[in-house]
């Protein structure tokens, strides 16, 4: 069973979908599980009511994208066995253990009045692999201590109380591409960069989709070519008409004459890519009811899988 992630740190980007959640609908098993980590969104200054509907909106794009409801679920859903499970293995883990945290150090460096919770969240991590028993975690290298710390974790605790937990690994993730933001290509697009010319949101309108890519930054240079060392804005428009055309960048090199005929092409394939997702999308926001119904038959359904592993390492840890 393998379980991925998805922060409601801001609004759902192009990234996020072609790197990761269209592979997640195309690739998912029965078994796995796609969680809506809100929890993880508080260990820095947020806002509740608009993470509330952050939550709620990548709940409707994972379903609109096609992943089965019954591997989705809310990460807020599960706070009280999360919390439970969370302080077990708080108590398995030491402070220089969670304080040798990189994703921590690089948080917390330089700033003041830093949450508790930015150097416990790693073992909250922990506790969302361990309590649905994944064996494989599909993340990034930022995340790849924290899955050896899930395997510290595990190991530990099975020896010193008794075997519970499923040691789970770190697998290298299946991903679509590797998408930039379109102002400065030198960096990821993300969800909560806070300059969002460069970053093309699901729910962005086809106008502001095509805006957005009209003003992409390319170089001086005005013949096309692949080269994403040196030519990063551009080679990352090719990227994205790649990925929403299932094709291979090298091969789309000639295929357009100017920059600006390139962009068209882009904009086009980005719109035209995300209009039944946005349409579906839209429907299921326009329908509270439902999203309700499949939030809580995917609570349930986790709920249902990691209790017993909760309740059997409070035992054996010494509580009820
Ligand atoms: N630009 C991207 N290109 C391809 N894949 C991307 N992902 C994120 N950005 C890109 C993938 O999306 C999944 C969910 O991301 P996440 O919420 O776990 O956090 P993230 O990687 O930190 O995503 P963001 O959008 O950059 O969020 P913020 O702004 O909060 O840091 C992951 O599988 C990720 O690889």
């Amino acid at each position: 069973m393998k379980l991925s992630g998805i922060t409601p740190s801001g609004h759902v980007q192009l990234g996020n979908y072609l790197g990761a959640i269209r592979t997640w609908a195309a690739e998912g098993g029965s078994g796995d599980m796609y969680f809506i980590s809100d929890l993880h969104a508080m260990t820095t200054t947020h806002n509740p009511a608009k993470l509330r509907s952050l939550a709620t909106e990548q709940l409707a794009i994972l379903i609109a994208a096609g992943i089965p409801e019954e591997t989705v679920c809310v990460q807020s859903d599960l706070a009280k066995e999360l919390g439970a499970l969370t302080w077990i293995l708080e108590c398995t883990c030491s402070y220089g253990e969670a304080a040798r945290m990189i994703q921590f150090k690089e948080k917390a460096d330089g700033q003041t009045g830093v949450r508790l919770s930015l150097l416990t969240y790693p073992v909250l991590m922990v506790a969302d692999i361990l309590l649905q028993g994944a064996a494989e975690v599909p993340v990034g290298e930022d995340q790849r201590q924290h899955v050896e710390l899930a395997r510290t974790l595990a190991r530990r605790f099975n020896s010193t109380y008794g075997d519970v937990f499923t040691v789970p690994k770190a697998v290298t993730p299946v991903t679509g591409a590797r998408v930039r933001d379109l102002s400065d290509p030198t960096r990821k697009m993300s969800k909560s960069t806070r300059d969002a010319a460069g970053v093309v949101f699901l729910l962005d309108e086809p106008d502001l989709v095509r805006r957005k890519i009209r003003r992409a930054v390319t170089d001086g240079d005005s013949v096309i070519a692949y080269e994403p060392e040196t030519r990063p804005g551009l080679a990352n428009l090719l990227d994205i008409l790649a990925a929403c055309t299932d094709s291979d960048p090298r091969d789309l090199v000639d295929a357009h004459a100017t920059y600006g005929a390139l962009k068209e092409a882009v904009a086009d394939a980005v719109v035209e890519t995300l209009r039944p997702l946005r349409e579906k999308t839209t429907a299921l926001l326009e329908d509270p009811a439902e999203l309700t119904r499949v939030r809580k038959a995917g609570a349930a359904r986790a709920t249902e899988r990691g209790e017993h592993r909760l309740q059997s390492a409070l035992r054996l840890i010494g509580g009820c």
